[in-house]
C-alpha cells in the first residue's frame, strides 16, 4: 500500500471579505456571458490556449485522483467532415424517431435540429473520454471511481476555462456515440462523454433568447 505523503497547502490565497465578494461578483459576471455558440467562424484558435485550458481541466477535483479522462483535439478537416456525417446520422435518427415528443418540446427554445455544421465549421473539436477502466502495463483492469462526475467537473472546469480565454463553446452530445471511438482510434476503456466545440464565434452569430433561473429558484439556504 502506498503511504500518503503530505506537503504544505501554500498556494491557499485568503482575501478580505469585501474583496471577496468582488472577487465572486466579477466572476460571475464574467460566467453570465458565456452562451452555447452554434454559428462558428471559421478562424483557427491558438493551439496554446487550448493547452492552457486542458491543462486547467485535467486540475479538477476527481476519484481517488486516478483523473479518468482523455481529451483528443480535432482540427484536420477530413476527421472533423467523419465526425459531423457520423453524429448527423444518429441525430437524423433522434430527431426524426427515436425523441419522444415531450424530448422534442424541452429542445424547442433552443431551436437545434439534426443538421450539425458547426462540427466541420468550428476551427477545434474536443472528443471527451471517461475512462470507465484503466489498463496496467501488464493489461490488468484497475477500477476507477466516480467516473462520471469526475469528467463532468473536467468538462465543466474546461468551459470555463475555454470562456476565461475569450473562445466559444458548444456542448455536444450526440447519441449513440461510439462512432467516436472508430473515428478516433480510442480503447474500448473509453466511453465517449461529450464533444466541445470550440472556437470563435460567426460575426452574424445569434444565440437563443433564454434566461437562467434566479437564485431563490435554485438555492435553498437554511
Ligand atoms: N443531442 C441532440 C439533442 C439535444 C439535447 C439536449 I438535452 C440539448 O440541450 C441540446 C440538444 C443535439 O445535439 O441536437
Amino acid at each position: 500500500m502506498t503511504k500518503a505523503q503530505f506537503i504544505p497547502h501554500t498556494e491557499y490565497q485568503e482575501y478580505p471579505a469585501e474583496e471577496m465578494v468582488q472577487r465572486a461578483e466579477a466572476f460571475y459576471a464574467t460566467m453570465r456571458r458565456r452562451r452555447t455558440v452554434r454559428d462558428y467562424s471559421r478562424r483557427e484558435v491558438p493551439r496554446a490556449v487550448i493547452e492552457q485550458c486542458l491543462l486547467a481541466a485535467g486540475t479538477a477535483p476527481n476519484g481517488a485522483n486516478l483523473q479518468p479522462w482523455h481529451f483528443v483535439v480535432i482540427s484536420d478537416p477530413a476527421i472533423k467532415k467523419q465526425i459531423r456525417e457520423a453524429a448527423e446520422k444518429e441525430e437524423h435518427d433522434f430527431y426524426e424517431r427515436r425523441a419522444p415528443k415531450e424530448w422534442l418540446e424541452a429542445l424547442a427554445p433552443l431551436g437545434t435540429d439534426w443538421h450539425k455544421p458547426f462540427l466541420e465549421e468550428a476551427p477545434a473539436l474536443i472528443a471527451i473520454f471517461a475512462e470507465s477502466y484503466a489498463i496496467r502495463e501488464d493489461g490488468a483492469h484497475v477500477k476507477n471511481y466516480y467516473v462520471t462526475e469526475s469528467v463532468g467537473i473536467a468538462t465543466g472546469f474546461l468551459i470555463a476555462a475555454c470562456h476565461h480565454a475569450g473562445l466559444a463553446t458548444l456542448t455536444h452530445t450526440p447519441s449513440p456515440m461510439g462512432f467516436l471511438n472508430d473515428i478516433l482510434g480510442r480503447p474500448a476503456n473509453e466511453r465517449p462523454y461529450l464533444i466541445l466545440v470550440v472556437g470563435y464565434p460567426a460575426e452574424d452569430a445569434t444565440v437563443p433568447a433564454i434566461t437562467k433561473k434566479p437564485l431563490e429558484k435554485i438555492v435553498t439556504f437554511k
